[in-house]
């Protein structure tokens, strides 16, 4: 523990010695961390935020990383406190992502002090692998249909998807939002309710026609509806039996989530804009969702989510923990770690990186018959080539933006 009066670390086994930001553009901008300790022993991070990775990483190098030189590694939970609590202003996406990196950080180096790979610190497996789903989108039902086979030809069980909509410029999840754009402005996207909310169940009785009943299948609102809007495309949705719907309204207004439950049984999945366990809790107390997906690298870590998952098992809640293609493989092998040793799996989302990334950051989880896994190795299992990472340089970008026919802001 540190001094009460000062905060200097106590005398400890094993001390911080440094801690090491790295910024690498494979293909994608990643914000990775690297806690050395005075025996050598390392470990990997990630807090990665999409379009403002450089906040993250400006808080890692100059306000977080000198706290942490000369502290116990092993003191995850009061490491922890201390960031969050201690800096009095706590939390959001920026700080949650920095404190994310610190967490995978430390227990990765818990776990090959140990030995063991996280999942059995965490308890160990409950399941021998984790169902896993991966994006279906495309111009027109038929193309989304075309691509969704393709991936339950390789073995998915899960697949989400999303299809442009007719008279709507740019539609959320069909492909061209991600990625770095050089200097460039943000992509503009369009948003219209009304057409989105007649094309979405035909899109879906579409993929029923031709998929059959046997795939699991789920769709993306990105948080664009008002409450009634939601409770409708739940309702319409129902004959075609969604693995659940997944983010329908924005992430402020926990108790509209009751006008969805009132009105449907499609299953309701919420979470990837949160960033604490607190914002979770009216949702799973109140049974208002049935999938909790919040995003390790924003919400704090394995330590933040454990906790989550606690509290969601208590209420019939599964997790979905967030896994877009915009989070390192350390995330990614944290999300799996987790989802093998919690009793409350629900679904794990999945994209598969291309090969560079894999060249900077060696070890994410392994992709077979619809399950992700992870290796036996101490720890996280990953690592971070920092001569490959120097080769790929930090390159801006940013999220689309969206607006309505008429010009004005909407929800990305
Ligand atoms: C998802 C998400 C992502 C986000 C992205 C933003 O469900 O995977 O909605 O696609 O849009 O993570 O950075
Ligand atoms: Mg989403």
């Amino acid at each position: 523990m540190a001094d009460p009066q000062t905060e200097a670390p106590r005398k400890a086994t094993m001390k911080i010695q440094e801690v090491r930001t790295i910024v690498t553009c494979p293909g994608r901008n990643f914000v990775l961390l690297k806690i050395i300790t005075d025996e050598g022993v390392y470990g990997v991070g990630d807090g990665t935020l999409n379009g403002r990775e450089l906040a993250v990483a400006k808080a890692l190098e100059e306000h977080i990383a000198p706290l942490l030189i000369g502290r116990d590694p092993d003191q995850i939970e009061d490491t922890w406190q201390y960031l969050f609590r201690g800096t009095y202003w706590r939390g959001g996406p920026v700080l949650n992502s920095a404190l994310a990196a610190v967490d995978l950080a430390l227990w990765d180096i818990k776990g090959k002090r140990a030995g063991m790979p996280l999942y059995s610190l965490l308890g160990g497996k409950t399941r021998n692998g984790a169902v896993c789903y991966t994006h279906a989108h495309g111009e027109s039902f038929e193309e989304v249909t075309d691509r969704a086979r393709e991936f339950i030809d390789r073995g998915f069980k899960v697949v989400r998807c999303q299809s442009a909509i007719p008279g709507i410029a740019n539609t959320y999840g069909t492909g061209k939002a991600s990625g770095p754009h050089g200097e460039s402005l943000p992509l503009v996207e369009t948003w219209e309710p009304t057409p989105y909310l007649k094309t979405v169940p035909r899109l879906f009785e579409h993929l029923r026609n031709e998929l059959g009943d046997e795939v699991e299948l789920f769709h993306d609102v990105h948080e664009r509806l008002t409450p009634i809007q939601a409770a409708q495309l739940a309702k319409a949705l129902e004959p075609h039996r969604l693995i659940f719907l997944e983010d329908p309204l924005r992430p402020e207004h926990k108790e509209s989530f009751r006008v969805i439950r009132q009105h449907s049984t499609t299953p309701i999945g919420m979470g990837e804009l949160f960033t604490n366990k607190w914002e979770c809790l009216p949702l799973i107390t109140e049974q208002l969702i049935d999938y909790i997906r919040c995003d390790l690298a924003h919400i704090g870590g394995i330590t933040e989510a454990k906790k989550i998952a606690t509290v969601a098992e208590c209420y019939h809640v599964q997790t979905a923990w967030h896994g877009p293609p915009d989070i390192a493989p350390i995330t990614h092998a944290a999300n799996v770690h987790l989802d093998l040793a919690i009793p409350n799996f629900g679904v794990q989302e999945w994209i598969e990186h291309p090969p560079e990334v894999a060249e900077v950051i060696p070890g994410g989880p392994t992709f077979e018959d619809g399950y992700l896994t992870v290796s036996d190795a101490p720890g996280l299992g990953c690592d971070i080539n920092e001569d490959a990472a120097k080769k790929y340089p930090y390159q801006r970008g940013y999220l689309p933006t969206t607006r309505r026919a008429d010009g004005a802001v909407h929800d990305w």
